[in-house]
């Protein structure tokens, strides 16, 4: 008989997410992905100015901290043509990479590794046996057996006292576990480590931008200026606590998570050949040049390139032109909302809308046992490029910087592959999708030397600018400009779209990552990249203990606050709520 199995909420991501899948058998027929809360943050942008936006917009998210921030003043500068010194640049991709660094390495200890890694199975481990595989994958100081024994000893107290805490929800001692006890215990024992080594690296935000989450940034460049002889700028001890930080990131990245990620892979590898998805993927680009000022148009000299690969061709990269309606669109044909171009239609950010249209999850007819697919089923909009679903994030990254010929990437994907004994053709998968987070983390961690080298040697040639001295009064505006920043966030591509006129925002959206992987079906019922993920050819062992669709759901990293925005393109009020 078909079923609907329901995943409602999804633990271990950010915000609310619930799949439903029509099964056939057990297989997946159908899959659905609906974002089941609604808010609005860019409602009220409207009226403000929009020097301002960034410490706004940047609480879209608290995981992705800084990412929304810093789409937003690339926003008002590209409007604007306002330029920021190389040092800014250099600080700016310190500030991303690190944001990346952080966010992946939490994503797989902390949101991802126990979908693979039984933690009650850690308890038959031997420490000794424990210890031995650890050092045999990397030198990582933290190896011993009396370390293991410590940690195991650890793990039975909690489980003991029925008190699992962190680890209490999960499908423990579900056959499609394949770690043995050793790997199992070695990997509990990282994600206790990893809680540890991002409380410090999290303060290179702080050095930068004075706090995280959250930091400071500033249109025009970055808000603390150098100093080296100010107690309260950045000064020689930070500068020397940044350099710190970025070998405390280097050092867990190539000891402990990278080999754990072709560690566990080794055990899965049915599953580099499952959850393969839409096969078309999207960067918009990051990391400019150090002088490449503000100049959003021309991405020639960004370390990742943007392009579109469609159909898993890498021989062919197309181009990607945000500004471009024809390019970028988003629909709303499944989703809870209605446009006054009527409900198939696509827009373009610029002239976006966000009209909500909601009768109840099942619609008035169904009562909410499950979602009434063939109408409006989630918060979130479904993003097209040229009317077709793309997948984004750490993959098409990978991918884009291997098709276009950057000799780290193709010699860290290349060996990677060859140690697990996998062809290229094993990337287009949910573990393709885990692992490629985990080698763009290696090559990003490895850039920021270059990046904080160039800025030292600024420093040292006398050049300590972070931000651009024009003045610009307001009144000095165009009376009205259009703007798009754009970066990529940790999940995938973003983009922030801002009207200004007369001085103050008119329009302001943002079209995010995980809108274009956790979006729903659009006009031409083409189904988005979560659910394309899901619907494939193997069968769940149980579907009532789905952990297969847990795999494939965390290998994209979902953040659904981040998703779920809300804009009224005349700024009245949508929402009241009461307090009382
Ligand atoms: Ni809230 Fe985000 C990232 C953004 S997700 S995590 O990375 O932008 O879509
Ligand atoms: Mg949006």
């Amino acid at each position: 008989m078909s079923e609907r199995v329901v995943v409602d909420p999804i633990t271990r991501i950010e915000g609310h997410l619930r799949i439903e899948a029509q099964m056939n058998g057990n297989k997946i027929e159908s899959a659905y992905s609906s974002g089941t809360s609604v808010r609005g943050i860019e409602v009220i942008m409207r009226g403000r100015d929009p020097r301002d936006a960034w410490a706004f917009v940047q609480r879209i998210c608290g995981v992705c901290t800084l990412v929304h921030g810093m789409a937003s003043v690339r926003a008002v500068e590209d409007a604007l043509q306002y330029e920021i010194p190389a040092n800014a640049q250099l600080i700016r991709n310190l500030m991303i990479a690190a944001q990346y660094v952080h966010d992946h390495v939490m994503h797989f200890y902390h949101l991802h590794a126990l979908d693979w890694v039984d933690v009650v199975s850690a308890l038959e481990a031997d420490p000794k046996a424990t210890s031995e595989l650890a050092q045999s994958l990397s030198n990582w100081p933290k190896s011993s057996p009396g370390y293991f024994a410590d940690m195991k000893k650890k793990l039975k107290t909690f489980v003991d006292a029925g008190q699992l805490g962190i680890f209490a929800k999960a499908y423990w001692g579900h056959p499609a576990y394949k770690l043995p006890p050793e790997a199992n215990l070695m990997a509990v024992a990282h994600y206790i480590e990893a809680l540890e080594w991002q409380r410090d690296v999290a303060k290179l935000h702080a050095i930068f931008g004075g706090k995280n989450p959250h930091p400071m940034l500033l249109v025009g460049g970055t808000p603390n200026p150098i100093d080296l002889d100010s107690d309260s700028a950045v000064n020689a001890k930070k500068l020397s606590q940044v350099q710190a930080i970025i070998e405390k990131m280097r050092s867990f990245v190539d000891q402990v998570y990278v080999p754990d990620t072709v560690a566990v892979a080794g055990f899965y590898k049915d599953w580099f050949y499952r959850g393969e998805g839409l096969g078309n993927f999207m960067v918009y680009g990051d990391f400019p040049s150090a002088d490449s000022g503000a100049d959003m148009r021309d991405t020639s000299s960004w370390w990742i390139p943007s392009g579109v690969i469609l159909d898993r061709n890498l021989n062919e990269i197309h181009d990607v032109d945000l500004r471009d309606p024809s390019h970028v669109q988003e629909f709303i044909s499944h989703s809870w909302y209605d446009y006054s171009v009527g409900k198939d239609q696509g827009l373009h950010p610029w002239e976006g809308e966000t009209n909500l249209d909601y009768e109840g999850r099942g619609g008035p007819a169904t009562p909410y046992k499950q979602l009434n697919v063939d109408d409006g089923y989630t918060w979130l909009k479904a993003p097209r490029w040229k009317g077709k679903a793309v997948e984004v994030g750490p993959l098409a990254r990978v991918l884009l910087l291997y098709a276009k010929g950057d000799e780290a990437t193709q010699a860290l994907v290349d060996s990677t592959l060859s140690k697990l004994e996998l062809d290229k053709r094993a990337l287009f998968s949910t573990l393709g999708r885990t692992a490629a987070r985990t080698l763009e983390t290696k090559l990003i961690a490895d850039k920021m030397q270059s990046w904080m080298d160039s800025l030292m040697a600024n420093i040292k040639a006398g050049e300590t600018r972070t931000f651009n001295e024009r003045q610009w009064e307001p009144s000095s505006w165009p009376s009205e400009a259009r703007g798009v920043g754009f970066m990529e966030a940790p999940r995938g591509g973003l983009a922030h779209y801002i009207v200004i006129k007369d001085e103050k925002i008119d329009n302001y959206q943002a079209v995010v990552p995980s809108t274009w992987n956790a979006g729903p079906r659009d006009s031409q019922n083409q189904a988005g990249a979560y659910e394309a993920a899901l619907q494939d050819e193997h069968e769940l062992h149980d579907p009532q203990q789905p952990v297969e669709i847990l795999r494939t759901i965390h290998s994209f990293d979902p953040c659904l606050a981040c998703a779920v925005h809300l804009t009224d393109a005349e700024g009245e009020e949508m929402l009241q709520v009461k307090v009382r």
